[in-house]
């Protein structure tokens, strides 16, 4: 069946040109002359447009949120969980059309377009459940009559600045439990994918409404990249949550370290799997063709490496083989096909370059890449996922490309291989396949992966919202998402109390007047 993409954009409440920012209900107009015209990669047609803030929007927006700080922060954090609630029942009211938005201004499967918006709604349960159990620690005062314990208060503004890749969860991540936690939030999305954005503040201005929450609470804010700079050198905006490359982070981390404010940052991958001698071939197969061509190899997840045993290295990438040309690549509404367009020209020239560079280097391509023609591929965004032999040390294995391109590593043993897997500068996810307990206990001990992830039988991607999300090394260190990534969003505060009628120092200092 033919999406209608009118009615979804009606639905979202997409105008043909949209307003630059929002604090909640309040949609602001600009004098700025600039405006970003949001393309569909599946078709290469112009979807809407939307005007782009000016420095003094931007001002405008983190008044009205320092302001609406003041009243949120006093209102109990079950309360802000309920309100979380009722977003999460608006994302599920609207979720066919949100996830077929992001399936056609991202490029991503209609698959992955749901279960992103899925992702949106998970975060929203967690974050309900969080909202009473923002727990802190109590200790046992070394002084008599004395009580000590910890508490955890909000920050205020908290910054959000996401990619076009997931272009509404990681939005949904940060605001979700920001929320709870008492904060209020201005959201930069990517440039790419402004209408996702426009279209998520539509769904909860409706749900700020109901329950007459100040301008103020939930702000978007549509802008270039010198909103994002303002933002990192803002003193007024203490946390800064930005997810993207590393280039953008170490760029956000540096300006937001200047003035000793806080960063959560979730940047580049370049995750690898390992597929020992005694993994399961064909559940492997699985795992490690979605991971590397799902959402066109553009999520921050993505298999970008194969470290394969010597022993089954022919059998595994016969398999491989096999499964790639099975692959349909095309309108990713189109529930039939597995692949979808890339972002943008952008992305097909840097996805093009880095096979050029791969085959300068020595790599040696066995399923071929190339820019796909013809009626179904008229935005030219489509590409062919490719597989490379490769050695790990090339300066392109080393960097992270944002497309389908798989390179394969062999190994002898396990130590080498997970000394493959930890030889890249980034950090993020890594998976192991095997069914041989020694091996994969091995991989998950301090002497195995190094990344923020590691999994065992399942690939790098698709990280459940239950567990903290990031890692290490040039992936930036933050974690979002579940466990107690919430800590980001909050300050500790230590507090003791004296009940005695005396006034001991710790220490067993003496100090009489
Ligand atoms: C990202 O690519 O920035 O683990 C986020 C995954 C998704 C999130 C990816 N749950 O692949």
């Amino acid at each position: 069946m033919k999406t209608n993409i009118n009615a979804v954009l009606k639905q979202l409440g997409i105008e043909e040109i949209n307003p630059a920012y929002s604090t909640g209900s309040n949609w602001g107009k600009t004098n700025s002359e600039k405006a970003i015209e949001s393309q569909s990669p599946v078709d290469g047609k112009k979807i809407a447009s939307v005007q782009v803030a000016a420095e003094k929007d931007y001002n405008f927006v983190v008044e009205t949120a320092q302001k609406a700080f003041l009243e949120w922060r006093k209102v109990p954090a079950p309360k802000r969980g309920e309100m979380v609630r009722q977003f999460g029942e608006a994302l599920r009211i609207n979720k066919e059309a949100l996830g077929t938005l992001v399936s056609y201004e991202m490029g991503k499967s209609l698959q992955e377009g749901f279960g992103e918006v899925q992702e949106m709604i998970d975060i929203c349960d967690f974050a309900v459940g969080l909202s009473r159990q923002l727990y802190g620690l109590t200790m046992h005062s070394e002084r008599p009559n004395h009580r000590m314990y910890e508490q955890w208060h909000p920050l205020g503004i908290v910054g959000i600045i996401s990619a076009f890749n997931f272009p509404v969860a990681v939005w949904a991540w940060n605001t979700a439990l920001a929320w709870v936690c008492g904060n209020v939030c201005i959201w930069k999305p990517s440039e790419k994918t402004p209408l996702t954005a426009i279209a998520c503040q539509h769904i909860i201005e409706k749900v700020l409404i109901a329950n007459e929450v100040p301008e103020g609470v939930c702000n978007l804010i549509i802008g270039d990249r010198i909103v994002g700079e303002l933002m990192s050198n803002d003193g007024r905006v203490p946390l800064v949550s930005a997810t993207g490359s590393t280039r953008m982070g170490k760029a956000v981390g540096a300006a937001v370290g200047a003035r000793l404010g806080k960063s959560l940052l979730e940047l580049g991958g370049n995750n690898a799997i390992i597929i020992s001698k005694d993994a399961d071939l064909d559940m492997s197969i699985i795992g490690a063709v979605f991971g590397a061509v799902g959402t066109a190899g553009q999520r921050c997840t993505t298999t970008r490496r194969l470290i394969i045993h010597e022993s089954v290295y022919d059998n595994f990438v016969a398999k491989l083989v096999k499964a790639y040309g099975q692959l349909r690549i095309g309108d990713p509404l189109d529930q039939h096909n597995h692949v979808g367009p890339l972002i943008d020209k952008d992305a097909v020239a840097s996805y093009l370059d880095s096979i050029e560079k791969c085959k300068a280097e020595g790599g040696k391509f066995i399923v071929e890449g190339g820019v796909l023609s013809g009626a179904d591929y008229t935005s030219g965004c489509y590409v062919k996922p490719c597989i490379a032999e490769v050695k790990n040390d090339y300066k392109i294995v080393q960097h992270e490309t944002f497309a389908p391109i798989l390179y394969l590593i062999k190994y002898t043993a396990l130590d080498e291989a997970i000394a493959l897997q930890n030889g890249v500068p980034q950090g993020l996810s890594s998976a192991i396949m095997t069914l041989n307990l020694r091996e994969a206990e091995q991989f998950l001990s301090a002497q195995g992966s190094d990344c923020g992830i590691a999994n065992v039988n399942i690939g790098t991607s698709g990280a459940e919202i239950g567990g903290a999300f990031g890692g290490e090394k040039e992936t930036g260190g933050g974690r979002e998402s579940g466990s107690d990534a919430w800590k980001a969003y909050m300050r500790r505060q230590t507090n003791t109390i004296n009940y005695a009628n005396t006034l001991p120092l710790a220490q067993g200092i003496k100090f009489d007047l």
